[in-house]
């Protein structure tokens, strides 16, 4: 029996990872942006792997806003919490007449928009940092992946691929892929993200989902990050629409 169990476990994990060799997209970080984006993108119909180095997925949503396992969602982006089915309280704002918002959790918020994301067909590999681009003709063609034990440890192992048509920087605070491009290519400056400024840094997480270099596209905190935008807290309506716009740059070039 225990052999049995490996494997199925060995051959199932194996024919995941060999049909996702060449994908049309890769997202890389499974937080609310990456997860969001993906979700859109295989509603329509389009392969799509998310690469995330952490044991669990849901990037720094889970903890809500300092341990207080709620986010907060401003009016532009209740469409979202509705397309996932997130229940939520709507509360009126304080300081504008007619302002609203919505309060939910961060448990559920994730849950079900990864739930949804599988239910779409999205793979999720888990324990998997991209280290790397696959960078040919002025253009990114996919991405450079080992495991992440390998770079905690600092093992001098070679990494593997995969390859894709376009990859989604969802990295968070960090932009990771960005960073490829701004340190090995040069065409590219990381201006990192500015202090905390809520109402500006939503507006403009959204105005700067898009794509930075030919094959990459850049979405939720990374935007800002790149861009030298402000941060804003545990708001989430802007990751959201973030995530969902990046999908939709996607689709749109390669339909
Ligand atoms: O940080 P994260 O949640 O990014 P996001 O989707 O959302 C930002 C918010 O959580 C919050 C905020 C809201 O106001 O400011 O910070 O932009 O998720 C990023 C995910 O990417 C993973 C990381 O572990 C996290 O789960 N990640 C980062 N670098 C890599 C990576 C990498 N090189 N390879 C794979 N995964």
């Amino acid at each position: 029996m225990e052999v049995d169990v490996s494997r199925i476990i060995i051959e199932d994990y194996m024919e995941e990872l060999l049909n996702s060799l060449e994908t049309k997209v890769v997202v890389v970080g499974a937080g609310p942006s990456g997860l969001v984006a993906s979700y859109y993108l295989a509603k329509h119909g389009i392969d799509t792997v998310v690469l995330e180095r952490n044991l669990s997925i849901g990037g720094g949503m889970w903890g809500g806003g300092m341990m207080f396992n709620r986010i907060v969602v401003q009016e532009e982006a209740r469409p979202i919490l509705e397309e996932f089915s997130i229940n939520f309280k709507e509360i009126k704002g304080k300081r504008k007449e007619g302002e609203r918002y919505y309060s939910t959790s961060s448990i559920e918020a994730i849950s079900k928009i990864a739930a949804k994301a599988l239910d779409q067909g999205v793979k999720i590999f888990n324990l998997i940092s991209v280290e790397d681009l696959i960078v040919a003709n002025n253009r990114v063609r996919g991405v450079v992946i080992n495991w992440t034990s390998v770079e905690l440890s600092k093992l001098h192992v070679d990494p593997l691929v995969i390859k894709s048509e376009y990859v989604i920087d969802a990295t968070g605070h960090e932009s990771s892929v960005c960073r490829v491009i701004a340190e090995k290519i040069g065409e590219l400056r990381i201006r990192g993200e500015g202090p905390m400024w809520a109402e500006k840094g939503e507006k403009l997480v959204v105005e700067n989902t898009r794509e930075i270099y030919p094959g990459l596209i850049v979405t939720g905190m990374a935007a800002n990050a790149v861009s030298g935008s402000p941060r804003m807290g545990p708001i989430f309506g802007g990751m959201f629409l973030s995530g969902k716009k990046a999908a939709e740059i996607a689709i749109n070039s390669l339909r």
